[in-house]
């Protein structure tokens, strides 16, 4: 209920409301909102309060609009826990998604000289530029381009890589993937991250880098990723 003597903003109540609604499965993703005409009756309060509290909900991603149809619940955010290395592959599955790619690009190029420095090999030796669209449940999470060194990771191809890169490194390779470094940064979608990902131009996104090693220090790959920010939250236990 809204309790308007209560000092904690309307707009603020209205919010929690909602997604104690979401979060109990009274409002399921897809369901239509009802108009904020309904709110503002149904509660009494003014209908901007109620579109302040339904534009939160949507910059903070359970909600969305779609011009001239009304506000929709937004499916949850994948919470990707930051410990442990995983493959995409190996995400999805735990979290009983199919995990899919579609391959944009699969070429080997001359390691341009910051890809080259990460993989520690020479300015424009041979690297694999591989660019996928990652789908779980065939929806796509992110845009990833990786580089490889072709020198270092033998006989790849696109059959490989539509299925898991992981598995072709540490199951037929025997390599032992070891440590990795991730950095997080937050941009927006520019044309082709736009198309490939199904969202705006400009669209928040979450940068991923990732320079993955071996044991023995070696790098493995270099992976550029843009995740839709609407569909993913990153998650990190601390101890003190
Ligand atoms: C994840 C990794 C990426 C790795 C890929 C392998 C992040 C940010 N990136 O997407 O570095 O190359 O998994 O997945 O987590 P695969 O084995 O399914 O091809």
């Amino acid at each position: 209920m809204i309790n308007k003597n209560s000092p904690i903003p309307i707009y603020y109540q209205l919010e929690e409301l909602i997604k104690d609604q979401i979060e109990k499965g009274d409002l399921k993703p897809g369901d239509s909102l009802p108009p904020e005409r309904e709110y503002a009756e149904t509660y009494q309060i003014s209908r901007m309060t109620v579109r302040q509290a339904f534009t939160k909900l949507v910059n903070d991603g359970y909600l969305y609009r779609l011009q001239g149809k009304g506000t929709f619940v937004a499916e949850r955010k994948v919470e990707q826990g930051l410990q442990g290395l995983t493959s995409f592959t190996e995400d999805m599955r735990a979290r009983g998604l199919e995990p899919g790619s579609q391959l944009i690009n699969f070429e080997v190029i001359p390691a341009p000289v910051r890809i080259a420095k990460s993989l520690a090999i020479d300015e424009s030796s041979p690297v694999y530029e591989i660019k996928r669209i990652r789908l779980a449940d065939q929806v796509p999470m992110a845009l990833e381009t990786t580089y490889i060194s072709v020198d270092k990771i033998k006989g790849l191809t696109k059959e490989i890589v539509n299925r898991s890169l992981y598995e072709y490194i540490e199951g037929t390779l025997g390599f032992r993937i070891d440590h990795a470094r991730q950095i997080i940064e937050s941009s927006v979608a520019n044309q082709i991250e736009s198309e490939f990902l199904s969202i705006k131009e400009g669209a928040p996104i979450m940068l991923i880098q990732r320079n993955t090693y071996l044991e023995d220090e070696t790098p493995i790959e270099v992976v550029k990723s843009s995740y839709r920010a609407d569909r993913y939250k990153f998650m990190i236990d601390m101890k003190r």
